[in-house]
């Protein structure tokens, strides 16, 4: 719960990807790159783009169809108190993926924190093998993954707090791309703990360092070493403000302790990387 709504949140993401991509390299031979889904390419029909199609080349396509569901009702409380419920139409999927590369894969831990699925075992932290689900959603991608939605987080936001909670979604008026690519995909992909699970994951989230990225850079003198926001969830309970000094740690999934200030640039620290 610290690193959402946090002032880490995407220092620790950019970490987390970063980990992921060392380990697909070094343990597993991989030599190629870690690549990103631009969400709006694809927004009209995201179950047909390249990456969910159920192709060989594809991440799978969609869980198979549950007909008859309800909308997803998001509901966040925050330090003013709870704010006017989400709705989210049900998508195309719903039930196992059975298509692709990554049919009959297991999901192991969770569901935790997903509105569409009752907590797993020690409520949610638990083994709890089972298939990975999807519920592709073209409408939710529309309505938050627009071209128009994402060029707007470059021109409407001058500062890295309100970059960042449009990002993540202002809570009671929408769930920006992150929320929204993760419920564009949906089923496990939209469980707060288990969406790693999920392959597409670290496309998602290579977007969301790519946004970033992209926005740093439109003035990175001044934009690099900006961070905004407190250590807790939408500051609840109550936090000092990060800081560029604060400890960043992914705890058993791997990677040494890192501070912040590490993580914010992808060519003056330990990285060097770009996005094209
Ligand atoms: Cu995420």
């Amino acid at each position: 719960m610290g690193i959402h709504y946090t002032g880490n949140f995407l220092s620790w993401h950019r970490y987390y990807l970063w980990v992921y991509e060392q380990t697909l390299r070094n343990e597993c031979g991989y030599t190629g790159y870690q690549p990103y889904w631009e969400w709006s390419k694809y927004v009209n029909a995201p179950q047909n783009s390249p990456l969910f199609d159920g192709s060989a080349t594809s991440l799978s396509g969609n869980g198979v169809f549950i007909p008859g569901r309800n909308d997803t009702v998001l509901t966040a409380v925050t330090p003013s108190g709870p704010v006017a419920p989400l709705y989210l139409t049900p998508g195309l999927g719903g039930g196992c993926v059975t298509t692709g590369p990554f049919a009959n894969l297991t999901v192991n831990l969770g569901p935790f924190g997903n509105p569409n699925a009752a907590p797993g075992p020690d409520g949610g932290l638990g083994y709890n093998p089972r298939c990975l689900k999807r519920d592709i959603n073209p409408d939710t991608a529309q309505r938050f993954t627009n071209w128009t939605a994402v060029l707007s987080l470059f021109t409407q936001n001058h500062d890295i707090y309100n970059f960042q909670m449009n990002l993540q979604g202002v809570p009671g008026i929408g769930i920006g791309g992150h929320g929204g690519g993760h419920y564009t995909i949906g089923g496990d992909a939209s469980d707060l703990f288990a969406s790693p699970a999920d392959p597409a994951f670290y496309l998602h989230h290579g977007q969301i360092d790519r946004m970033w990225t992209i926005w740093q850079n439109l003035d990175p003198g001044a934009r690099t070493y900006q961070i905004a926001q407190t250590r807790t969830y939408l500051d609840l309970p109550p936090s000092p403000n990060a800081t560029l000094d604060d400890p960043v740690e992914l705890g058993y999934a791997g990677g040494e302790q890192k501070t912040i200030r590490d993580l914010v640039s992808v060519v003056h620290g330990d990285f060097c990387y770009i996005y094209i």
